[in-house]
């Protein structure tokens, strides 16, 4: 296996495992599809990592693995997904170029953390 290289390029903010759909794609709605990813939030980005095969996710290391995508947060809003979903404790970011996302976990707690977190990078962008 690769070894773990601990300098990323950006500071990482948070990271974590979430269950994500994208549902829009340049303002053009996409059918839903649910899956797990690795979430990192760093610099003016979110990132999503495919969640890795086997055991101990704390052995992964990000910096190690390709990123499936990333989301530039500049100018971006992030809602509640209330009608969105019918599952509990989704968000709902909007990109500038209209690709949407919900994002979900099973714990309130971290959703929330996740969302203030998304929120504060969004809003510190707005000010620059
Ligand atoms: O908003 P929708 O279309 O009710 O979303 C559900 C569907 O995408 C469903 O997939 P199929 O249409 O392929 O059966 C998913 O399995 C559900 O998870 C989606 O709804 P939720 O409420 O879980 O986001």
């Amino acid at each position: 296996p690769l070894p773990c290289t601990p300098a990323l390029p950006t500071e990482v903010q948070k990271a974590g495992q979430l269950n994500r759909t994208k549902i829009a794609e340049g303002g053009r709605k996409l059918r839903k599809s649910w899956g797990v990813s690795w979430v990192v939030l760093a610099g003016n980005s979110l990132i999503f990592y495919k969640e890795p095969k086997g055991p101990a996710p704390t052995a992964w290391c990000p910096a190690s693995s390709r990123p499936e995508s990333s989301v530039d947060l500049r100018g971006a809003a992030l809602d509640w997904a209330r009608d969105l979903s019918s599952k509990k404790n989704v968000i709902h970011l909007r990109t500038v170029t209209g690709n949407e996302f919900l994002l979900q976990s099973d714990h309130e707690a971290t959703i929330q953390e996740w969302a203030r977190a998304i929120r504060g990078v969004i809003r510190q962008l707005d000010l620059e």
